[in-house]
């Protein structure tokens, strides 16, 4: 769908800096198939669906490769602010055949130093919400997966990644640097050595070998990734809360802390996850025959 008249984005409950305020995004668009979400303030860039308690949310910018302008950094932001409680697990899609060309060129010309720290506070607020949020995200990768839209990938849990995607961090060629988390993510998914050379050399690195390297979790075959990312999320979406959410809050801390800092976590975090209820049930199912038994994937 073709970018629509803009408006100037005013929705933020905690007061935004005065540049977000100024950030315009594209008309929010409702349709019947995300009136869920016709809350949300999103702007025409993306668009949110639900299939039961799975929510979809599609980068909608085709014919910019999905690039992300503010208002579409801004619009994930809010998506992952006001997810509803009855939703159990995201699916993150790129509409056309690339998942993103990362941030928006044209936007960058004219800031200064003090709304490019602004500015890239803003895409860690959004990415955060996406690692640290409330459900598990599995993004769904094909085409470009390039510079800001690595940084969005990485700050999923799950990535399945059709043959046709890959990687690059083109920010060297065009006088920038990552300002979108991915100097913190991408090190601890593929090393500083590997991210250094893509940022130096112009390197990329196909769905295939990243799958050798930690970035493709799934490697499936062309115009195969939304069903098996969706059929993930539904996994996913079928775990105790209390577990996943111990899986995305607690593991990755638990993985950088000291061991007796994080022997000592673990041992909390196991007796919390135990005590929960939904716990106590599954247990039961199991023993007493209902629960299901592990198959092999
Ligand atoms: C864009 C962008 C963009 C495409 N910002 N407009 N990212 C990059 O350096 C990647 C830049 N993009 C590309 O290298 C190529 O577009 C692709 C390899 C991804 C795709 O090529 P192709 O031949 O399919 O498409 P195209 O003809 O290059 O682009 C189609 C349109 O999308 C065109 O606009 P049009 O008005 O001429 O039709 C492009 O200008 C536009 N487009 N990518 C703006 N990125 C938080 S810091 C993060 C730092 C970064 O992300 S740096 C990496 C930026």
């Amino acid at each position: 769908m073709p970018d629509k008249a803009k408006r100037v984005f005013t929705v933020r409950p905690r007061a935004p800096h005065k540049l977000v305020q100024r950030m315009s995004v594209e008309k929010c668009r409702v349709s019947e198939s995300h009136k869920d979400f016709s809350s949300i303030p999103l702007p025409a860039s993306l668009i949110a669906e639900r299939q039961g308690d799975i929510a979809i949310l599609r980068l909608n910018r085709a014919h910019k490769r999905n690039a992300l302008d503010d208002g579409t950094v801004i619009g994930i932001d809010a998506f992952f602010d006001a997810l509803p409680g009855d939703i159990n697990a995201v699916l993150l899609v790129g509409e056309g055949d690339n998942f993103s060309a990362g941030l928006d060129l044209s936007e960058l010309k004219e800031r200064d130093v003090t709304e490019g720290i602004q500015h890239s506070r803003l895409w860690h607020r959004a990415f955060e919400k996406i690692q640290f949020g409330k459900v598990p995200v599995v993004a769904v990768l094909q085409g470009a997966v390039v510079g800001g839209g690595l940084e969005l990938a990485a700050s999923a849990h799950v990535r399945v990644a059709e043959r046709s995607a890959y990687y690059a961090l083109p920010e060297g060629s065009r006088g920038i640097f990552v300002g979108g988390g991915g100097s913190v993510r991408l090190p601890r998914l593929i090393g500083v050595a590997r991210m250094m050379d893509m940022m130096l050399t112009g390197r990329t690195y196909s769905a295939e070998e990243g799958q050798a390297m930690g970035l493709t979790t799934y490697l499936v075959e062309a115009s195969k990734g939304f069903a098996k990312g969706l059929e993930l999320a539904q996994r996913i979406a079928s775990n105790a809360p209390l577990t996943n959410f111990a899986v995305m809050h607690t593991l990755p801390r638990i993985a950088e802390s000291d061991p007796a800092a994080g022997f000592a976590m673990e041992s909390l975090i196991s007796s919390i996850a135990q005590a929960d209820p939904e716990a106590k049930t599954r247990l039961r199912d199991f023993l007493e025959k209902r629960g299901p038994k592990v198959k092999q994937s």
